[in-house]
């Protein structure tokens, strides 16, 4: 260990201290909610909020079950270094007259949700009601995937970040980036124009790599793709060069700038981000977006695999250090939840877990990933769609309903976005190992559907109440 890790340690004990300390006058826990791009936190954390406010029905919640929760508000939140999650915006979209989902995001941000509730022994009630602080943290999940940084060099890591981009199907995108990196010697004199130009064509890749059709997941530096307030920074102009493991860079020369700038990018965004934010989460929800990567082939479901072993690795890193020592275990329990549950039947669902558990069960066994207790279902955290059987001369199909958004297709099928559509979105394999392989093409359908009119005070969801148990259920003993 280093002098660097020492530093870094305390500065981290310093900040546990303090969690600590308030813990002892009002408990607390903080719920990092993350994902990468589109994969529904904006959705998970409105619908979450809004159920626990409006005690919707969630029958697996126990403590409300028990009629134990009695009431839930919003309160200003403790961190004012961190952006308030836009709650009352984001419900106004899906609710408003034109019923939309929320707008992408691209910020940290945070929520803190006061419940208060009757605890459970006569004893504990003996002296008053509980008060719980939930302060929920959105973060991009891009974000989490810089965390291994921590522990590679530059050229560790630009030796990796090269030879994935040497196998298809990365390869055939990384060609104007190639094309610039053959030209550059890491010996040349440091020029600002080369490092400029070879960020940004490294980010092109980056930004093909992710579309959807390819849907690759892995791809730090997550700030190249998710900038949020560093958009333009000079923290972000540096690339891979061609170099092995091994190489060192004379002063004044193109590598030892790249190397710089990387240094920097590690101790000024992924350092405050680990020790500010992560590290002083104690439950964590990790949404993924499974069914575009199952639909986009065998290469997205590669990538999700080994982005899933990055994040159990990073979760690793935040159950043992210092302070996990000293304050016990700091993330306790991990959910990952495969979102969108709605579109595909509910046949499915069971198998849309199943595939999820097999890649989370294998991710955490490849991590070598121990201690925290680790749950993985299928969700919808706002369901937009009702299940309707079609019968046609084929036989009967167990369809999805709902209203298409206006301009989604499937094959000349335009809808307009008033009416509405039953749709087959197709049957996942019997046996979640075979989904790994890849589906043969088309063999799901998907359509965007809007968000559902609202018939009651509450949203309808799926296995929400589940999520919501695994995350917060033992707070209310
Ligand atoms: N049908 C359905 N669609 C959902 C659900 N949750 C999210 N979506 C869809 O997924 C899109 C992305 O959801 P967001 O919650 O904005 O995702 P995010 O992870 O916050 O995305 P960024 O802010 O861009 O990182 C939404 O616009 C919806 O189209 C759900 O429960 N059901
Ligand atoms: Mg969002």
């Amino acid at each position: 260990m280093g002098w660097n890790d020492i530093i870094d340690q305390s500065r981290i004990a310093a900040g546990g201290l303090a969690d600590f300390a308030t813990n002892l006058t009002e408990p607390s826990i903080r719920l990092g909610v993350t994902g990468l791009s589109r994969a529904g936190k904006t959705v998970f954390i409105t619908a979450l909020v809004h159920a626990l406010l409006k005690q919707a029905r969630l029958p697996v919640f126990e403590a409300q079950n028990e009629g134990r929760i009695l009431r839930s508000y919003l309160e200003p939140q403790p961190n004012d270094d961190l952006p308030r999650f836009a709650y009352e915006q984001h419900l106004a979209s899906l609710t408003g007259p034109g019923r939309q989902w929320p707008q992408s995001t691209r910020q940290i941000s945070q929520l803190r949700l006061t419940i208060e509730f009757a605890p459970e022994s006569f004893w504990t009630r003996h002296f008053g009601n509980g008060k719980l602080h939930v302060d929920i943290v959105d973060y991009p999940g891009e974000w989490l995937l810089d965390l291994p940084l921590m522990q590679q060099t530059y050229q560790h890591w630009s030796h990796a970040m090269l030879a994935s981009s040497r196998t298809e199907p990365r390869l055939g995108l990384a060609q104007h980036w190639h094309q610039h990196l053959a030209s550059l010697s890491p010996d040349s004199k440091a020029d600002e124009a080369n490092a400029l130009q070879a960020a940004q064509l490294f980010t092109a890749y980056l930004a093909a790599s992710r579309q959807q059709q390819i849907s690759l997941s892995s791809l730090p530096p997550g700030r190249f793709l998710m900038p949020g307030d560093l958009e333009g920074s000079p923290l972000l102009s540096f690339a891979p060069l061609d170099v092995t493991p091994d190489t060192n860079f004379k002063s004044g020369t193109l590598g030892a700038l790249m190397e710089r700038r990387y240094q920097s990018y590690v101790s000024r965004v992924v350092k405050p981000f680990y020790f500010g934010h992560f590290a002083r989460l104690n439950r964590q929800i990790v949404l993924v977006d499974l069914m575009s990567a199952l639909n986009a082939g065998v290469h997205a479901v590669n990538d999700l695999r080994s982005a899933l072993v990055d994040v159990m690795g990073s979760f690793r890193l935040g159950a043992n250090t210092l302070v996990s020592n000293v304050f016990g275990k700091r993330i306790d329990r991990v959910l990952f939840a495969a979102t969108k549950a709605d579109l595909l039947h509910h046949a499915q669902h069971d198998k849309l877990e199943s595939i999820l558990r097999l890649l989370v069960n294998e991710a955490a066994r490849k991590a070598e990933f121990q201690g925290a207790r680790i749950d993985a279902l299928a969700l919808s955290a706002i369901r937009a769609t009702q299940e309707a059987t079609v019968k046609q001369r084929q036989g009967e199909f167990a369809c999805i309903a709902g209203i298409p958004e206006q301009g989604e297709a499937i094959a000349a099928d335009i809808f307009d976005g008033l009416a509405e559509a039953a749709i087959f979105p197709g049957d996942l394999p019997v046996h979640p190992q075979a989904a790994l392989q890849g589906l043969a093409q088309d063999t799901l359908r998907f359509v965007k559907f809007r968000p559902p009119l609202m018939t009651s005070e509450t949203f309808p969801h799926i296995r929400l109440d589940r999520a919501i148990e695994f995350l917060l259920g033992d707070s209310f003993k």
